[in-house]
């Protein structure tokens, strides 16, 4: 897969913006908080910064129900403050990408308030409607809400609206092309501002199929894995949308996109990506951070998660895309909990040296790596005691089920401190010990963690063994090897072994060895005809080499040249 592209050999920082800086004191990150930070962004060496979304909002789920998409919600500041941070990124040589919502947007748009005004409205077409004189419409799942319906009813028309999240964010109708027009027009403005690309929520299941047929669960798990997402993602005319947006926005600009991978699968993915035929640059799968998960209880992890399929995920994704298209890399992101303490070990003694081994994973491995806000300095879940602490619409409504079912709530709690609570990879950045680790004077939004005085970037800067160098060191090393660590290819080796993942990746010219111990226990790898030359990188102290055996330290990484 060699065809060379920035975007490919580019490392991605995402910020949640809520919570990276506030300049203001309202509690709330800003884009003058993020701005200030810039230099800091810079000395990570990091390429590109993805910012979710920024766009005005109600709220209702951090942005992600958008209420107007060519305004910058007030909480954040100003279109002259965006133009500013967007210059001031420019200066620096990074590159800012947004995120696009526009599977929905918020009922406080006007484009809703016109449209439920009167079924006649010019406006009508841009939603999906089921009239109430057709009894019921068909079930589908309303992700954030407590009745689990995707349905809400609408009196003052006599309709039920459709939501694939919650009814604060109703599903626009793609087969309208007055919607389209508009949405291709607001990309094209945003693009024409200088922004460089845009990472597209749940852009999969943008079209629909609006017979609306009534869907069984036996329908659904044989054709669609029983996964509703599958299923709303199967209708084809999502690609004809997609090369329209191609032709009518993306072509125009040296651009990046994302696909927000929701639904897709080994078999569906490269649809969406092969560059012949002109829809997106690439795409990320949910395979490997739904791994572990206990079934029937709201994400609650299994800590004896199993290594070899979480090898084999990240292998048969990487040769979905070996010859051409291309992936991504991530383990933690807004909506998932904080990866030292999901895939690595959040215990004192093993918080660093495990962050590091998932650090040395994310930018070893061909795709783009996304490396989320705060990783750096192995930042952990917060674990909150209570359910008052959650701010999450999906974690509240999770909550309120149990509790309708009479479930353990306490259960619930606890679950979520390992678990997958949104909430607890979108606590403020800890810059320093002072008061909400330096991320505001005023009153945080959600609480800022307790580990704030050890774990902080004032802190980590000055101990030249912490996390945050590390990930500097690697991100250098990415760099330096781009044909083999970002372009070569990779191969697995000893696929069933319990606690050590281990894989080659080789270009022409240069081959090393990626080890990576994901226990505490450490591990032994079998060299068998390998030959080790030098260490590029390692978290720990030299490979201990026995005979033909490494043994690995707990969570022991590197990366070694082969001879
Ligand atoms: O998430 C898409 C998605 O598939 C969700 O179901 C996601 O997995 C969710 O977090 C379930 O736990 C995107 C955004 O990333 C998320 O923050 C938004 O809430 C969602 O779309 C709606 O816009």
């Amino acid at each position: 897969n060699n065809s060379k592209k920035w975007w490919k050999e580019a490392v991605v920082y995402q910020v949640y913006p809520r919570s990276f800086k506030d300049s203001d004191g309202d509690g709330i990150g800003d884009l003058k908080g993020l701005t200030s930070q810039l230099d800091y962004i810079k000395s990570l060496g990091v390429d590109i910064v993805w910012l979710n979304p920024i766009y005005s909002s109600p709220n209702a789920d951090n942005g992600y129900d958008i209420s107007n998409y060519d305004d910058i919600m007030k909480e954040f500041g100003t279109m002259q403050d965006f133009d500013t941070l967007l210059a001031a990124m420019h200066q620096r040589g990074i590159k800012l990408v947004l995120d696009l919502v526009v599977n929905h947007c918020s009922d406080e748009h006007e484009w809703f308030k016109q449209a439920r005004s009167s079924r006649t409205n010019k406006y009508r077409n841009y939603f999906h409607w089921w009239p109430a004189e057709k009894g019921k419409p068909p079930f589908r799942p309303g992700s954030f809400e407590v009745d689990g319906s995707g349905w809400r009813f609408d009196s003052l028309t006599n309709s039920y609206y459709l939501h694939y999240f919650s009814y604060k964010q109703p599903d626009l109708n793609w087969e309208n092309p007055a919607l389209r027009k508009e949405i291709y027009a607001m990309m094209n403005r945003w693009l024409k501002k200088g922004i460089d690309g845009f990472r597209m929520d749940v852009i999969p299941v943008i079209a629909k199929d609006t017979t609306f047929p009534v869907i069984t669960q036996a329908f659904l798990d044989k054709n669609f894995n029983g996964d509703w997402f599958q299923y709303f993602a199967s209708t084809p005319s999502v690609h004809t949308y997609l090369q329209e947006m191609n032709k009518e926005v993306l072509s125009k600009y040296d651009a990046m996109s994302l696909a927000e991978g929701a639904g897709t699968t080994k078999a569906t993915a490269m649809n969406f990506v092969d560059p012949s035929r002109h829809e997106l640059d690439m795409s990320y799968h949910f395979d490997g951070v739904s791994l572990g998960y206990v079934p029937g209880y709201f994400k609650k992890m299994n800590p004896n998660w199993d290594l070899p399929s979480f090898k084999k995920i990240y292998s048969e994704w990487d040769s979905v895309f070996a010859k051409k298209g291309w992936g991504t890399i991530y383990l933690g992101n807004h909506d998932q909990p904080r990866m030292v303490t999901r895939w690595g070990n959040d215990a004192p003694e093993y918080r660093e040296v495990s962050s590091k081994m998932l650090t040395t994973f994310l930018l070893s491995m061909r795709g783009t790596p996304y490396y989320y806000y705060g990783d750096e300095l192995g930042m952990t879940n917060i674990k909150f005691d209570k359910i008052e602490d959650y701010k999450d619409i999906e974690t509240i409504a999770a909550y309120e089920q149990v509790k309708n079912k009479g479930g353990d709530l306490k259960q619930f709690i606890e679950d979520q401190k390992t678990g997958g609570a949104r909430d607890n990879g979108r606590t403020p950045m800890q810059w320093n010990a002072g008061t909400n680790a330096g991320f505001t004077t005023g009153l945080p939004w959600i609480k800022v963690n307790d580990n704030k005085n050890t774990i902080n970037v004032e802190f980590a800067e000055k101990n030249p063994s912490s996390t945050l160098h590390y990930f500097r060191k690697m991100i250098q090393l990415r760099k330096a090897h781009k044909d083999v660590l970002v372009y070569g290819d990779y191969n697995l080796l000893d696929a069933s072994n319990p606690s050590v993942y281990a894989y080659t990746r080789a270009s022409s010219t240069e081959k090393v060895l990626v080890l990576l111990s994901f226990k505490p226990t450490g591990g032994v790898f079998d060299l068998g005809n390998l030959q080790l030359a030098d260490e590029w990188i390692n978290n720990a102290t030299p490979l201990k080499v026995v005979g033909n055996k490494v043994v690995l330290q707990p969570y022991q990484a590197c990366i070694v040249k082969l001879k």
